[in-house]
């Protein structure tokens, strides 16, 4: 996973928007994300079951983002994953194939971190923690997504409720840089 700041120049989403500006040790870990690599090669289900046992993840599911894997629902899906939102629970996402970006808000400057997941990373957005994807110009990307308990991933839009939401709350209290 390579990690940089977003540099806010409008225009296709799916491009790289690197500022040139790497992000410093630590950061991403002080918002709480978590990464790891766990590369693909027969032996990753088990690893990806420890991460899923030690975590306590009970339900899984897996999502081609493609044109022809979502049919009619690809822009919408496309542009309703790149508002910026939350959920009340931890995104947890295990990249199988494809690639794509990750951008999550960093505190207290709120600019945006664009981190680029490949196969093999698995990653972890803590609730409340504001975020949004992409693709990439590759067009392709297949996850699996892991869960808690019950699928609990309704995205709610930053906004003045969000802003307010318990879990947003919640999440701004384990930030100390915040
Ligand atoms: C989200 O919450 O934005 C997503 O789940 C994106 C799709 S998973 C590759
Ligand atoms: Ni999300």
């Amino acid at each position: 996973m390579r990690a940089y700041y977003f540099d806010n120049v409008p225009g296709d989403q799916r491009l790289l928007h690197d500022s040139g500006r790497p992000v410093k040790e630590g950061v991403l870990h002080e918002l709480g994300v978590r990464h790891w690599h766990i590369p693909i090669d027969g032996q990753h289900e088990k690893a990806v079951d420890a991460v899923a046992v030690e975590r306590g993840y009970k339900n899984r599911d897996v999502i081609t983002i493609t044109k022809e894997g979502l049919g009619d629902l690809y822009e919408t899906k496309l542009k309703s994953f790149y508002e910026e939102h939350m959920h009340e629970d931890e995104e947890i996402r295990y990249i199988l194939e494809g690639s794509g970006f990750f951008d999550v808000r960093e505190l207290p400057t709120d600019a945006w971190i664009r981190c680029h997941l490949e196969a093999g990373d698995l990653m972890v957005l803590p609730a409340g923690i504001y975020h949004r994807f992409t693709l990439d110009e590759q067009n392709v990307i297949k996850a699996m997504r892991l869960f808690k308990d019950e699928p609990k991933w309704i995205p709610y839009n930053r906004g003045v409720e969000t802003d307010a939401n318990p879990y947003r709350t919640e999440y701004l209290k384990t930030v100390t840089v915040n």
